[in-house]
């Protein structure tokens, strides 16, 4: 999914650029929901780029002052604010702090209109969706109005021209942000494969592939019966 060329946006490709774009000793400043499930499994970090979150109360919003916190601390080395719209929309108003104190992060909005997270529990727990929807807000212009540049990227051909810009201004000490206008696909719930014909039928088992793109996987047992362990 990371390089895939066509079709609409989801969050891989960003992921793919940041990557590109991280320096050796890059700082992430991750916030909380899906945008850390996909922190987690699509950062290629190399041990000496640090990232934090708010790990013991899961507090929305961490991730911009934790970038503000990073910057301040580690002036001389890039740092990024990774963040959902919903927790992004909690805390905007800081983004003025970065302005004021010249702090170039690169602040990463990633769109999806929801609160994707919670969205995915109301799904796990088999309940009606209700109050996950958020409204369409456009971040680029929120940062604008706080003095910052602000980059919508609504195609996968607008990813990485957006992230090559926001390292030239961050570089010239200015901080960004980029708005990632994307699809609202959940990450793939790992605790919850749907891939053993013992446990689901064929229909679930097609059904959760073709939606996670899951082709290659195979179940646990399988591994388990090759290696003959009952
Ligand atoms: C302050 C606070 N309020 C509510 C929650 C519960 N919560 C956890 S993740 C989440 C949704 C996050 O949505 P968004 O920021 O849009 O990110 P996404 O999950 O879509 O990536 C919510 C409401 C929380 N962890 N912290």
């Amino acid at each position: 999914m990371m390089n895939r060329t066509t079709g609409e946006l989801r969050f891989e490709p960003a992921f793919k650029a940041i990557n590109e774009i991280a320096e050796n000793d890059a700082i992430f400043s991750i916030d909380v929901g899906d945008v850390t499930q996909n922190a987690v499994r699509l950062l290629k970090v190399n041990g000496k780029q640090p990232w934090i979150t708010s790990g013991l109360f899961a507090t929305m919003g961490v991730g911009l002052p934790g970038a503000i916190a990073a910057k301040l601390d580690y002036p001389g080395r890039q740092v990024f604010n990774l963040t959902g719209d919903g927790a992004a929309a909690m805390v905007m108003q800081d983004l003025s702090t970065q302005v004021t104190y010249m702090l170039p992060v690169i602040n990463v909005v990633f769109s999806n209109q929801a609160l994707g997270f919670i969205e995915d529990e109301q799904e796990d727990d088999g309940q009606e969706w209700f109050g996950i929807s958020l409204p369409r807000t456009d971040f680029a212009k929120v940062a604008e109005a706080q003095g910052m540049m602000g980059i919508t990227v609504r195609t996968i051909d607008d990813v990485k021209p957006a992230f090559d810009r926001a390292v030239d201004l961050t570089r010239a000490g200015k901080p960004v942000l980029i708005d990632i206008k994307m699809t609202n696909e959940r990450p793939i719930p790992v605790e919850k494969l749907a891939l053993d014909p013992a446990e689901n039928d064929a229909q679930t088992i097609a059904a959760f592939k073709k939606r996670y793109y899951a082709e290659k996987l195979v179940p646990l047992s399988q591994f388990m019966h090759n290696h003959h362990v009952n």
